[in-house]
């Protein structure tokens, strides 16, 4: 099977991030067709390759194509069972846990878009910034101490993967959090292909101004 990832700007793409490490660690080979973001008429590039929504990421596996990161984890999880935890129970409150970042946090994901290679300093932190912050505290520092391993489901999975572009967010903009999370959030960014992400975001020359205009 040939698999193409259609993703977007590495600096500024979580969605496109979270794809991307999907497809690493299901150990798939993948040809990676980039869209800059922003532009005029990316969303119709998106689409006239498949993606009917117009936005990034979308896999396409030779002539199906599956758009939104949580169907494109669910599909790899059909056939890579390391995307979700072995365990029933757990599993459905991993997903819980997924459903609620990709629908929420929209005052963090507002406030403090997703721009690797910057370096920021916030004016402020409104209400409910901190209030998604103190949530994304709550679910990483239960899941930590219920694990008792490095990753929130005892092995690096699709949960884990749902935090790396929050824990760029965190490293963006200097948000201070507790010791726990904080050094699960500097496990997150040494892993290679996280690195090797952030290594790449840095290469790229676009700029999108309203993400760096802040
Ligand atoms: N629910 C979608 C969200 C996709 C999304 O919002 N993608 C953004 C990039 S992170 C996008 O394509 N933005 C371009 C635009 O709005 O034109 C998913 O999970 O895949």
């Amino acid at each position: 099977m040939q698999y193409e990832l259609i993703i977007g700007n590495k600096n500024y793409s979580s969605w496109s991030m979270r794809a991307w490490l999907l497809m690493k660690l299901s150990g798939l080979r993948f040809r990676e067709n980039t869209i800059d973001l922003f532009t005029p008429g990316s969303r119709e590039k998106v689409r006239a390759l498949g993606g009917q929504t117009g936005l990034v990421p979308a896999l396409k596996v030779d002539d199906l194509v599956i758009w939104d990161t949580l169907a494109i984890a669910e599909y790899l999880y059909e056939s890579h069972s390391i995307i979700w935890p072995s365990d029933k129970n757990e599993r459905a409150i991993a997903r819980s846990i997924c459903c609620e970042i990709h629908s929420g946090i929209m005052a963090l994901r507002t406030a403090l878009p997703v721009n690797i290679r910057a370096r920021k300093t916030l004016d402020e932190i409104t209400d409910s910034v901190k209030e998604d912050i103190n949530r994304i505290e709550q679910i990483v520092e239960t899941r930590l101490m219920l694990s008792k391993t490095s990753w929130l489901f005892g092995q690096y999975g699709f949960v884990d993967i749902m935090f790396a572009p929050v824990a760029t967010r965190f490293q963006t903009y200097g948000v201070r959090t507790t010791s726990l999370v904080e050094k699960y959030f500097e496990r997150l960014l040494a892993l290679p292909d996280i690195q090797r992400w952030c290594e790449m975001s840095e290469l790229e020359s676009q700029r999108i101004e309203q993400f760096e205009d802040l």
